[in-house]
């Protein structure tokens, strides 16, 4: 059935989801997530970084930010034939969508040409393509677009009044308005946050409230739990209690229900049962392959025998590349 999506959630109201039994949470993401998604059906992403480390931003998560000392190596752009082996072999694996990630705090026009031709070539193997290269114009989006762009990832990080705790080099506004000429430039949306970095559980609902109340649900969302890179101001962040990470995924799944909700970062830290918790409370896509970007992933041979456990399969490439989108309906709720 076509859900109505609302884009006016109040912090009160998803707070008084976080604070749910967590039996009575989980039931009730589990039920949006099957009235709208097959439960046993997971998309598979693949990343890699086409360009590594360097980066002049400040961000407190991040390895790649060439202040803080990570033993992060930095590399230039890679070529189009060395990042299309790489997706060939993505592709092989049984990926879906190929993202490619650059440590950019926004790229140059010339950069976004030579990213184009890169889109180009990997869209042209059958894959999804997804990018994330920092902030955008309008005119840079439009290009990757007519490129074969298919996803856009640019993620909110955080709750707005936990944002300036996180990074000081851009504010929350560049982000939304990266995330504005994305959609105008008619690519699907990738945005998310991550969890873990310290923030209150207020902090949580306020990501979560930023990503709903956007003027049309992201079609894509990860949700990253924290990984702590030693060297990043992060590095000796509290451990985050694995139930609290499962209850952001089941109130993303209910607050954003046709969306596909990525368990994202931080897979390599969490033991199977909890990801097995996090698909019942409504993830339904993962990275897939032994890196993220610069940061281990769990290895393709624990995935598989993980989904063959779990009984869950990956999902194939809808023929218009639209995955599963095909009941949105947009807007509704102010
Ligand atoms: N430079 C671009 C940007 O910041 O938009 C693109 C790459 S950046 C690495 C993409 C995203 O990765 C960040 O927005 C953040 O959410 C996530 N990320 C980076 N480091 C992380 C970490 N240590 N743990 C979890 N997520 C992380
Ligand atoms: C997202 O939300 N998570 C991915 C992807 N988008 C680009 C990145 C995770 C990076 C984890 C740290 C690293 O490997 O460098
Ligand atoms: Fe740079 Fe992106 Fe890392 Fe921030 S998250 S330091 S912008 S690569």
């Amino acid at each position: 059935m076509p859900a109505t999506l609302r884009h006016d959630w109040s912090r009160e109201e998803i707070q008084a989801l976080f604070d749910l039994p967590f039996g009575e949470l989980l039931h009730r993401a589990h039920s949006v997530h099957r009235e709208h998604h097959d439960p046993q059906a997971v998309q598979v992403s693949t990343l890699l970084s086409i360009k590594t480390g360097g980066c002049p931003e400040d961000c407190a998560y991040c390895p790649q930010a060439q202040r803080y000392d990570t033993g992060v190596k930095s590399e230039k752009l890679m070529s189009v034939d060395a990042v299309v082996a790489r997706a060939k072999a993505a592709r092989d694996a049984g990926a879906s969508r190929f993202c490619m990630g650059a440590a950019w705090r926004a790229p140059k026009d010339r950069d976004v040409e030579k990213v184009a031709q890169i889109v180009t070539a990997v869209k042209a193997l059958g894959l999804e393509t997804c990018a994330t290269l920092g902030m955008l114009t309008g005119p840079q989006a439009s290009a990757l677009k007519d490129a074969g762009l298919d996803y856009y990832n640019h993620n909110l990080d955080t709750a707005p009044e936990f944002y300036g705790q996180i990074i000081h080099t851009r504010d929350y506004q560049d982000r939304l308005d990266t995330l504005t000429h994305v959609r105008d430039a008619g690519l699907r949306t990738c945005c998310g946050g991550i969890i873990g970095m310290g923030e209150s559980p207020d902090g949580r609902s306020g990501l979560l409230q930023a990503l709903a109340n956007l003027p049309q649900h992201p079609e894509s969302v990860p949700i990253n739990q924290l990984v702590r890179v030693p060297g990043t101001p992060l590095a000796d962040a509290a451990p985050l209690d694995p139930f609290d990470f499962v209850r952001t995924i089941a109130v993303a799944r209910i607050l954003m229900p046709v969306s596909m909700v990525r368990l994202s970062a931080g897979r390599q830290q969490m033991d199977d049962a909890v990801q097995a918790l996090c698909f019942h409370a409504g993830a339904n896509s993962i990275f897939y392959g032994e890196k993220l970007l610069t940061t281990g992933n769990p290895d393709v041979e624990h995935d598989r025998q993980l989904f063959r456990r779990l009984g869950i399969h990956a999902m194939e490439i809808a023929a218009d590349t639209g995955t599963v989108h095909a009941d949105i309906i947009e807007p509704c709720a102010a």
